[in-house]
């Protein structure tokens, strides 16, 4: 019986050999291609002879498994496929490390294309007002050129040390690193400040703010950022406002997380509310008002702010809800378009952004509707 078996393999190679010589003549111009081709039983390398493998073509032999790495035409990967010692044959497969992922919100607000276009906000300068900026996170030391605390106490005067994830995570809506790994920024080569007007739970006060909209000014930004607010008004605060936007700096803030389920109270928050001040409303992926966002007359742009997928400390990452993830949408746009436009004053950067965005529907929700970067650029055009 043994012998019998060993006669039909001995057989079964030279009627092998046979259709190798007849491949072979097809072949001459054949090109080959990678495969991976495991043996059902003991590897036999011989067998791989016999179809006219030589050994310059075997790469690998795999020690647990019977398997070569190897390079084959497609006559020779068909002959082996229908050789009764043969398992699998199978072509070598494309892998790459699963790397970056896009946020929704990065393509909702047209990034993408004007990435595609060469323009990534590039010198544009961002001050993120909020809780800090985790600088040593993989996805954006690069890009995270300076900053200041507003506290002087041990825990909160790092600006760079985020102990709440809050503002590392609107950082990198508008500026994660275009690499192979985390997320991508709306703007993903501007430049970040950490300026940090929230303590590591998250509170500030007015006169926080308003010191960190002080040293946007002096410290030349082009883009203040305001994922926070407040229900109080404040003349002071509202000077402060005022002034950055007299003295050409773009101010971005979160309208609010107040609203109803009915979308139809007056809860935008302050500074949002400010006239000099963008209020942000948050859509999610279907472009409908998320629940949450408050909603008013004061409302001026939408922006995804659902399941916002961005950095947090300790080269982490995570998906977070608010109208703090809708503004940073916008101030990352408004930096895609005055990398583009560097003559716009804030004045018409803001006004190119209105006349820009997707109606939405009614305004007290979504304000003028969803910014879009593309086409904000090219109505300068
Ligand atoms: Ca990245
Ligand atoms: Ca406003």
């Amino acid at each position: 019986m043994k012998k019998l078996l060993i006669l039909l393999l001995v057989l079964g190679i030279v009627f092998s050999t046979g259709l190798v010589s007849v491949a072979a003549n097809h072949s001459t111009s054949e090109s080959s291609e990678e495969y991976l081709v495991m043996f059902d039983g003991p590897a036999e390398k011989g067998i791989l002879h016999a179809f006219g493998v030589n050994n310059e073509k075997i790469f690998h032999e795999f020690n647990l498994k019977p398997v070569f790495h190897l390079e084959l035409t497609s006559n020779q990967a068909r002959g082996l496929q229908n050789h009764p010692q043969i398992k699998y044959v199978e072509k070598n497969a494309e892998a790459q490390a699963f790397g970056q992922t896009v946020p929704w919100g990065v393509p909702h607000v047209q990034s993408t294309e004007v990435h595609n276009m060469g323009q990534t906000g590039t010198g544009v300068k961002v001050a993120i007002l909020d809780t800090g900026i985790d600088n040593t996170h993989e996805d954006l030391a690069a890009n995270v050129k300076g900053g200041h605390s507003v506290f002087t106490d041990t825990a909160n005067k790092d600006p760079f040390y985020d102990g709440s994830g809050h503002g590392t995570h609107v950082a990198g809506t508008v500026g994660a690193i275009n690499n192979d790994l985390g997320v991508i920024g709306v703007a993903y080569q501007s430049d970040l400040y950490a300026v940090k007007v929230l303590n590591n739970d998250g509170s500030g006060s007015y006169a926080g703010i308003a010191e960190g909209i002080e040293w946007s000014i002096l410290n030349g930004m082009d883009i203040i950022n305001m994922s926070l607010g407040g229900s109080q008004s404040s003349s002071i605060l509202k000077e402060f406002c005022d002034l950055a936007n007299d003295e050409g700096l773009l101010v971005v803030a979160a309208a609010g997380n107040s609203g109803n389920r009915g979308g139809n109270n007056d809860s935008v928050g302050y500074p949002a509310k400010y006239d000099s001040v963008i209020a942000v409303a948050a859509i999610d992926q279907n472009n409908n008002r998320a629940s949450f966002s408050s909603t008013g007359p004061a409302v001026e742009l939408s922006a995804p702010g659902v399941s916002v997928l961005s950095t947090v400390p300790g080269n982490s990452y995570a998906s977070y809800n608010g109208t703090s993830m809708a503004s940073p949408h916008v101030a990352g746009v408004a930096a895609l378009i005055w990398g583009e436009h560097s003559h716009l004053t804030n004045q018409e950067v803001r006004q190119l952004l209105k006349d820009t965005a997707v109606d939405l529907g009614r305004s007290n929700q979504y304000g003028n509707g969803l910014v879009q970067a593309k086409a904000a650029i090219d109505f300068v055009r």
